[in-house]
């Protein structure tokens, strides 16, 4: 015994003498992992403080102060992945290699090493967030800020205005937001990839598609099956929608079949159409409400509408929001100082100080949006007990999904509840209904794909810098089919002016989530026992179904996805046929509409 040890010893001493590593027991592995923990932990909610002000009050200091913040943050991280490299090669209990595996993909933004670097691309990052946040939409030629619109403002244009020339000046200006951001993009994109090859990716974009318990090739094969899936129904709905926008706006404007003008489908980017749903309404089977119009005449005041939301989570036997998060989220748009408008959802101390931040308007978009960002405040809640590291949805659609399946219980039934309708209408006649729905979560599919399109070929090197503007129409025309109102060139940088190019968010998770979605309303659907058809079917009140999605939620991410799709769903792999099978009435009528007229652009 004793000779043991003292060989032991004199073989730790020597491996220690001439540098060379004695493979690292299990126990030490742990003990790095907790010690990693820890340190995360203090470290982001430090970074999440300072981002919260910065967001909220945009000005020099609170960028700064943010930016070092995260820059702390990345730089603890990128040490930590260099160091879990100790422990390639030891045998280590399945969660304790998935913590390593997952500490190693925790990063959405991976920076270089030299502090230098490391600064100076934590600042862009900060400097192109705070532009976005102060953006304005100005007339052409005006530079006064007093006659320029902000996002809010910009968004309800684009909702109500029917005038082709207003549309086209608002969304000239808004664009113009992106243009100063490109330089600042271009390096951030040569900053930020040599920062993901220190840690062993291939760049940020093969970094982004390894965080899906798959290779990360056979990711992006899979989102082109399901992309394959459901682009029957997207053409349909295009060419249905394109001609019936050609009859209100005339031949001169609207192609016969080529792609849509992108300034014409009720939102800046083109890529939900619900706000032109009036425009293209079936002649018979119009629309049974308008909720943007009961809000209104019940003045609903922005806590109201998170009242709602929340409601319906509690309704399904979940715990109601802290008091913090009444107290300490922003829910309208200050007069008086400089936010970063677009909607967030945040645990500030990853247990439960929750807020959302949003300039919510009595609007069914905000609506709807108001789920989807307590959908993440109620996930994130769910999972506070796991260890550091697996706090987090099961993969990014997850967390993105979840409150969006929450907002598609909100059925005619659901607001005579509310006391929003009298009656719930005629489930015969739900043409309108279908696609209303499908004006907002079919046309989306196409630009919640493209984004990382454009995004991982911008990361790879395939799309140079003096191509990102082409390259981002040509992407949008090949999968949206919309074109720009007028011409482009590459003294634009049409990407900046949509949030999440500034602000670094991976924007495949959008994509998946409007498939997953679709898969967990119909599971939980069954399990609140309707019958009805999937788009009459609200999980309101359902305790059945809010203890299969606790189940599911409280897993956070310790367990690969699949496995957490199961605990929800039975099934194993995301698949497009829940939102065929939910749309699969309106797809006959669109085709039936479509005869003899062109499909595709
Ligand atoms: O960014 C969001 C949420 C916050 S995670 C409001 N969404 C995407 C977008 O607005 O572009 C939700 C749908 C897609
Ligand atoms: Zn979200």
């Amino acid at each position: 015994m004793g000779r043991r040890f003292r060989v032991a010893f004199i073989f730790v001493a020597v491996a220690a003498i001439v540098g060379c590593a004695r493979r690292p027991s299990v126990e030490e592995a742990r003990a790095f992992l907790d010690q990693a923990e820890a340190r995360l932990r203090a470290l982001s909610e430090e970074a999440s403080r300072a981002a919260w002000v910065q967001s909220t009050y945009i000005t020099d200091d609170t960028e700064i102060l943010a930016a070092k913040a995260n820059q702390r943050l990345i730089e603890a991280t990128v040490a930590l992945v260099k160091q879990s490299r100790r422990f390639d090669g030891v045998n280590l209990p399945p969660e304790l290699a998935r913590k390593m595996k997952l500490l190693r993909l925790s990063l959405t933004l991976a920076a270089p090493s030299d502090p230098k670097e490391s600064e100076e691309l934590t600042r862009i990052a900060a400097a192109m967030e705070a532009a976005y946040g102060k953006g304005r939409s100005c007339p052409e030629g005006v530079t006064d800020p007093a006659k320029c619109l902000d996002i809010n403002q910009v968004t309800r244009v684009m909702a109500e205005s029917r005038k082709p020339d207003e549309l086209l000046s608002v969304w000239r200006g808004w664009h113009a937001v992106g243009a100063p951001m490109r330089k600042d993009y271009q390096r951030f994109v040569d900053l930020a990839n040599k920062g993901a090859r220190e840690i062993g990716y291939a760049d940020m974009g093969a970094m982004w598609r390894s965080k899906y318990d798959m290779p990360p090739d056979e990711f992006a094969r899979e989102v082109d099956r399901l992309w394959d899936q459901v682009k029957p129904l997207y053409l349909s709905l295009h060419a249905y929608v394109r001609s019936r926008l050609r009859e209100k706006y005339g031949e001169k404007v609207v192609p016969a079949n080529g792609p849509i003008p992108a300034h014409l489908l009720g939102n800046m980017w083109a890529q939900s159409w619900e706000n032109v749903y009036e425009l293209v309404a079936p002649k018979d089977t119009g629309p049974a409400y308008d909720l943007t119009k009961i809000l209104k005449a019940r003045n609903t005041d922005a806590r109201q509408m998170a009242r709602y939301g929340e409601q319906f989570f509690t309704s399904l036997g979940l715990a109601p929001l802290p008091q913090t998060f009444w107290e300490r989220s922003l829910f309208t748009k200050p007069r008086d100082r400089e936010v970063v408008c677009h909607a967030s959802a945040w645990n500030v101390d990853n247990v439960e100080d929750l807020r959302i931040k949003m300039c919510i308007e009595p609007t069914e978009e905000d609506f709807i949006t108001i789920h989807h960002e307590l959908g993440h405040n109620f996930y994130q809640r769910a999972y506070n007990k796991q260890p550091m590291l697996f706090r987090d949805s099961a993969n990014d659609g997850f967390h993105e999904a979840l409150g969006d399946t929450i907002a598609l219980s909100i059925t005619p039934e659901y607001l005579v509840k509310l006391g929003f309708l009298d009656k719930p209408g005629d489930p015969a006649k739900d043409t309108g209904l279908l696609l209303r729905r499908a004006m907002d979560k079919i046309a989306f599919l196409p630009f919640g794909l493209l984004i990382d399109q454009w995004r991982w070929k911008v990361f790879s090197g395939e799309i140079p810098p003096e191509k990102y503007n082409q390259t981002w129409w040509e992407l949008r025309t090949k999968y949206q089919g919309v074109a720009p109102p007028v011409a482009r060139s590459e003294s634009d940088f049409d990407p900046g002016a949509k949030y999440h190019i500034p602000a670094n968010v991976p924007y495949t998770r959008y994509f998946l989530a409007h498939v997953l979605q679709f898969q967990f309303h119909r599971a939980l659907a069954r399990e609140a026992g309707c019958k009805e058809p999937l788009h009459r079917c609200s999980i309101f009140g359902s305790k059945a179904a809010g203890q299969r999605l606790n189940a599911m939620m409280e897993m956070g991410m310790s367990r690969p996805w699949p496995e957490a799709l199961k605990a929800l769903t039975g099934e194993d792999r995301i698949d497009a046929s829940a939102i065929l099978e939910y749309f699969a009435p309106l797809m006959k009528w669109l085709d039936e509409q479509n005869q003899g007229k062109p499909v595709g652009w």
